[in-house]
C-alpha cells in the first residue's frame, strides 16, 4: 500500500498544482515548495487510504499445498508477515501450476505491491516476468527454490542447496552399505523444480563413484503422497524382488511408497528388505525415522520467513542485505544406526522439532 500511497500523493500534488496554476516544472521539484506541500497535504490525506494502510504490501506467490513441508513453510510466512507485524501479505497458493504462478506475479506487479516473494514451482521461464518487476521498480526475493535466471534479474535468494542434500543422502548410503550392492529406485520431486533437480544431481554424483550401485528407475511423484504411492506401485510391477533401496525426494512421497510396499508385502526400514531414504525431515517423516521405517531423512528447513523479513527490513532502511542466503540442513537416521553424516533420532529430538 505504501507504493500506492506515494503514487496517490504525487498524483494529488500534480492535480493540486494544476488547480493552483503551478508551473510546468516536474511535480517532484514543486513538491518541495511549501505551497505544493500545504496545498497537497489535505487533498493527499483525503485521497490517501486510512493510516493503518501504510503497511508494507508483500505479494507472495507460493508453490502450492502439495506437502507437509509446504504447509509448514506457508504457515511460517503467514505468522511472520502478519498485519500485527506491519505487513499486508497478498498470498497466492499457485497449486503447483506454473502458469498460475506467472500470472500471480504479474498481478502483484499490476497491484503495485512493495515487494514480491517468489517460491518458484519450476526453475525455467522467469526472465520476462522478472524483467517486468524490475521495470516496475518492485524488488523480488526468490525463496525456497531457485530460478534459472541471472541473479541480476532479482534482488535476493534465500533457501536451501538441494544438491548438497542429494550428496548427503548419497554419502550416507555409501557409508551404510559399506561396499554392498545397491539396486535403487528414485521417486523424484516435481519435474523442473530446482529441489528435484538438485537432489537428483547431488545423489547421482555419489552414485557415479559406486559401480556396485545401479539406479534401476527414476520417476516423478510430484512431491505428493498420491504421487509417491502411484510411482511405487508402478515400480513394484516392474522391479519386485530386484530393488533394495528407495529414494523418495520428500516425506509425503515416502508415505505413499510405504503404503504401496505394505500392500505388496514388501518390508522396509532398518528391519526390512528395502532401505528408505527420504527428504524434508518433517515431523511425521522423523516419527517414521524414529520408528525405524525410514532409514535416513535429509532435512530441508522450511522455517525461512524470518530471514526474508530481515532482508525486506534492510531494504526498507536502505541498508546492505544478503543477496544469497542458504538455510542450514542436516540428516537424521533411525535408532541403531551410527553415522558420520547424520544424527541418530531420539524421542527428545522429535519432541523438540519446530515443524
Ligand atoms: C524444498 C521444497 C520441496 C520440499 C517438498 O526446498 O521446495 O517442495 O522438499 C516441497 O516437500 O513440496
Amino acid at each position: 500500500m505504501k507504493k500506492i500511497l506515494s503514487i496517490l500523493l504525487a498524483l494529488t500534488m500534480v492535480l493540486a498544482l494544476a488547480a493552483c496554476g503551478g508551473s510546468s516544472a516536474p511535480a517532484a521539484t514543486q513538491a518541495a515548495a511549501p505551497a505544493a506541500t500545504e496545498a497537497a497535504a489535505p487533498a493527499a490525506t483525503e485521497a490517501a487510504a486510512p493510516a493503518e494502510d501504510s503497511k508494507i504490501v508483500v505479494g507472495f506467490a507460493q508453490v502450492g499445498h502439495e506437502s507437509d513441508w509446504r504447509t509448514a513453510n506457508t504457515k511460517n510466512y503467514q505468522d511472520v508477515f502478519s498485519a500485527e507485524n506491519g505487513y499486508d501479505l497478498v498470498f497466492v497458493d499457485c497449486d503447483n501450476d506454473n502458469a498460475v504462478q506467472i500470472e500471480a506475479v504479474r498481478t502483484s506487479i499490476q497491484q503495485g505491491v512493495d515487494y514480491i516473494i517468489l517460491a518458484p514451482i519450476q526453475s525455467a521461464g522467469w526472465e520476462s516476468v522478472l524483467q517486468e518487476a524490475k521495470d516496475a521498480g518492485i524488488p523480488v526475493i526468490v525463496a525456497d527454490r531457485q530460478v534459472d535466471a541471472d541473479p541480476s534479474m532479482y534482488d535476493a535468494f534465500l533457501g536451501t542447496d538441494t544438491s548438497v542434500e542429494g550428496k548427503l543422502a548419497g554419502d550416507w548410503l555409501a557409508e551404510y552399505l559399506n561396499g554392498a550392492e545397491a539396486n535403487i529406485l528414485v521417486i523424484e520431486g516435481s519435474v523442473g523444480s530446482s529441489a528435484a533437480i538438485g537432489r537428483t544431481n547431488g545423489f547421482n554424483e555419489v552414485a557415479a563413484e559406486h559401480p556396485e550401485w545401479t539406479i534401476l528407475d527414476s520417476q516423478s511423484g510430484d512431491f505428493t503422497q498420491t504421487g509417491g504411492q502411484e510411482v511405487m506401485e508402478s515400480f513394484i510391477k516392474s522391479y519386485n524382488g530386484k530393488f533394495n533401496v528407495v529414494v523418495c525426494q520428500n516425506d509425503n512421497e515416502a508415505y505413499g511408497a510405504m503404503d504401496a510396499m505394505d500392500a505388496a508385502g514388501i518390508t522396509y526400514g532398518v528391519d526390512g528388505d528395502v532401505i528408505i531414504i527420504s527428504y524434508d525431515a518433517t515431523h511425521d517423516g522423523l516419527k517414521y525415522t524414529l520408528e525405524g521405517k525410514i532409514n535416513c531423512n535429509v532435512e530441508c528447513n522450511p522455517i525461512q520467513a524470518a530471514y526474508v523479513e530481515q532482508i525486506i527490513q534492510q531494504m526498507e532502511a536502505g541498508e546492505e542485505f544478503a543477496t544469497y542466503t542458504l538455510v542450514e540442513d542436516q540428516a537424521f537416521v533411525a535408532p541403531g544406526i551410527e553415522s558420520a553424516y547424520a544424527t541418530t533420532m531420539t524421542q527428545e529430538i522429535l519432541d523438540g522439532r519446530a515443524y
